[in-house]
């Protein structure tokens, strides 16, 4: 029986937003008392989480006095260094004080965007002050109700403005620090700007320091979206801008669902799991989901323990798929090439065109052939059903 432990290498890290839940809905009153930072620590080093992320204000109220700040980050920091729970990551709420009501850096108020990048600075201090070495923005504000309301060009300029300044802040400050940007398609605006991952990597390209900038792509915000996560995230890895990551689960066409990871399509869980493990992804595996409503902190607890477990379950899994004999002929049989059209590909040159132009393609023979997928999803099933 494989060893279902969480292990550091894993980098399993859960938002104090997160095992913090309270349980209030739109519709409901919380069902759980708050816990502070640092009894929320200690649950994590309970049931053996890597590490733990914030938000500035998750840590610190956004009306705290400064003796008040300095009272919390020393019981913070004795948590960390009683269960030895690290920060890897910190980001900054730029969405639940009602100034944000019209977004942060795409606010239509100059004095909106000024606050967000001042509450931006203060908070990157905060995480870095705390050892973060990622800083994710998310920008769940930044959209409209009304497309009446803005120009849509000008906020993503908006937006591009505030990623310049702040990265420029990082380079100033001499920290050691990258950003991963993280899209959502709504909720909570109607639409939010940069929609999707793909959305993000072509907007990081266009800014001052591209190379300081990657994604967060979450597994529930492209699921809202109805896309495939993992084909996102392969495109974000394939070009070195998978900086961090958000697990958990989502029904498509929903609410924001944020279910325990790997507990609503285990299918798309698995092959996602298998993509990180394949390519060797280092960076921090958040689980950024919280408990369903009706649980208490035991619940969390199980809610917490379940996301990890099932992601080491699936990395087992992916293991087993790569070591499959039936499985990996299959897939060798696909993959068979012959090198007869060797010479047609690579860099472009007009001799290699000419030559293509004249060879002759039997298109009846080339499509006849059965491609035994069937087989191989049937296989990937009967694997993952635990038939295998
Ligand atoms: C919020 C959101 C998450 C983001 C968090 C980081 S805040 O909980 O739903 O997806 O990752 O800002
Ligand atoms: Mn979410
Ligand atoms: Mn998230």
């Amino acid at each position: 029986m494989a060893d279902f432990t969480p292990k550091p290498e894993y980098k399993f890290t859960f938002g104090l937003w997160t095992v913090g839940n309270i349980g209030r809905d739109p519709f409901g009153a919380p069902t759980r008392d708050p816990k502070t930072p640092a009894e929320l620590v200690y649950l994590l080093g309970e049931v053996g989480a890597y590490g733990v992320n914030f938000h500035d204000n998750d840590l610190i109220p956004i009306d705290a006095t400064p003796a008040e700040a300095e009272a919390i980050k020393k019981e913070f920091r004795k948590a960390l260094d009683d269960t030895g729970v690290v920060v890897p990551m910190a980001t900054t709420n730029l969405f639940s004080d009602p100034i944000f009501k019209d977004g942060a850096f795409s606010s239509n108020d100059p004095r909106v965007r000024a606050y967000a990048l001042q509450k931006t600075m203060n908070a990157i201090d905060l995480g870095v002050e705390f050892g973060a070495k990622t800083y994710v923005f998310w920008g769940g504000r930044e959209g409209t109700e009304t497309d009446s309301s803005k120009n849509a060009a000008e906020a993503i300029k908006r937006n591009r403005e505030a990623m310049n300044f702040v990265c420029e802040y990082v380079i100033d400050q001499g920290y050691d620090l990258r950003f991963a940007l993280e899209a959502k398609p709504n909720e909570p605006r109607a639409d939010i700007y940069n929609p999707t991952t793909g959305h993000m990597l072509a907007f990081i390209e266009t800014l001052d320091h591209p190379e300081m900038v990657g994604v967060n792509p979450e597994v529930a915000h492209e699921h809202m979206a109805g896309i495939n996560f993992m084909h996102g995230v392969a495109q974000a890895w394939e070009a070195g801008k998978l900086f961090h990551i958000d697990l958990n689960d989502q029904y498509p066409g929903r609410y924001d669902q944020d279910l325990r990871f790997g507990s609503r399509d285990i299918k798309a869980a698995f092959y996602l799991v298998k993509f990180l493990e394949d390519v060797g992804y280092e960076n921090p595996r958040h689980f950024d989901a919280h408990a369903y409503r009706t649980e208490d902190y035991e619940g969390v607890k199980d809610f917490a323990r379940g996301c990890m477990r099932t992601y080491l379950i699936l990395a087992d899994k992916a293991a087993q798929y790569n070591a499959d004999k039936e499985i990996q002929a299959l897939l060798e049989e696909i993959n068979v090439d012959d090198g007869s059209m060797d010479q047609y590909f690579g860099k472009y040159n007009a001799e290699k065109a000419g030559a293509l132009r004249t060879q002759p393609f039997n298109r009846e023979a080339i499509s006849s052939r059965g491609l035994k997928y069937e087989r191989l999803d049937q296989l990937t099933i009967d694997l993952l059903l635990g038939v295998r």
